[in-house]
């Protein structure tokens, strides 16, 4: 394919400067806020936003649900970066470019990356509006000969070869865990593996049950990129995907998937969630 033309270590650097000059904010954690969880960002205080356009040899998200914005401040007193608004694969742009953002926050000296997604819930026992730790992902995309590494790799970033084998931290899936049960939210909150479709269409039902017998407990169709290459430089990563609909692996059930669902079950959860990552943000910051 003709998708390797990935920006140069440079080029990014020069993106991260560009946002340097526009904010006084050093973030240390980044947030990418998932789809109809855009108002994530709004509890950020001292806000700096930084519309997509404005960044120069930034790409620009077009879907519903994503503001398409940076969005600088702090939550509580930690410093902190948030995505309004995501690159999708399905939008057109290559894995690369979808996680182009993920490393001008290393360059802008990010240290954690916490990935939101909604998804659809595929373990039977997940109910809509459960909020899943991400244990673990499969990368799809990458067993079909798709990766955001592929190219050039630049060791200034990271190994050509970096392991995977601890993507989603351990110390902050514990404390996701006591922070949860301090909120009460010991009845919604889930564990499980996510796994990433190159979408823009939702999954047949001999998908869905091919997936589910693979170990798979949350479709959808983001994150798994942008994690990839956050660990590839080195960033400690948190991932929480929002069930917004039940996948259907039955061809009895009347219902489809659609995105209306996936967003206003977002803006069912979005006082909780916006506590429970403020929360997370600042215990995080602890360790
Ligand atoms: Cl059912 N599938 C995928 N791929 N993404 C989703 C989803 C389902 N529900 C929300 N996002």
């Amino acid at each position: 394919g003709n998708g390797h033309k990935m920006y140069s270590y440079e080029m990014l650097e020069e993106i991260a400067n560009f946002l340097l000059t526009k904010t006084n904010i050093r973030p240390i954690i980044g947030i990418i806020c998932g789809s109809g969880m855009g108002s994530l960002a709004d509890t950020i205080t001292d806000a700096e936003r930084i519309p997509y356009e404005e960044i120069p040899n930034f790409p620009t998200s077009t879907v519903e649900g994503h503001h398409g914005q940076l969005v600088f401040g702090r939550l509580g007193e930690v410093p902190v970066v948030a995505m309004q608004g995501r690159f999708h694969y399905y939008e057109g742009y290559p894995l690369w470019k979808c996680c182009l953002p993920i490393r001008v926050m290393k360059l802008l000296g990010v240290k954690t990356l916490m990935a939101t997604n909604a998804a659809g819930g595929l373990n039977p026992s997940y109910k809509i509006g459960d909020l899943m730790i991400v244990t673990d992902h499969i990368n799809l995309m990458g067993f079909a000969g798709n990766n955001p590494l592929q190219g050039p790799n630049d060791e200034r970033f990271g190994p050509r070869f970096p392991p995977m084998n601890k993507a989603y931290n351990y110390e902050y899936r514990k404390i996701a865990k006591k922070v949860a049960k301090e909120l009460k939210l010991d009845n919604i909150i889930r564990e499980g593996i996510y796994t990433c479709l190159g979408g823009p269409n939702f999954e047949t039902v001999a998908e869905l049950r091919m997936l589910k017998m693979v170990g798979v407990d949350a479709v959808g169709m983001s994150t798994v990129h942008e994690v990839i290459t956050a660990r590839h430089c080195d960033m400690k990563v948190f991932g929480l995907s929002l069930i917004t609909n039940e996948c259907i692996t039955n061809y009895e059930v009347e219902a489809e998937a659609n995105h209306e669902e996936v967003l206003d079950v977002g803006k069912m959860r979005q006082d909780l969630l916006r506590e429970y990552i403020s929360r997370l943000v600042h215990e995080f910051s602890k360790v």
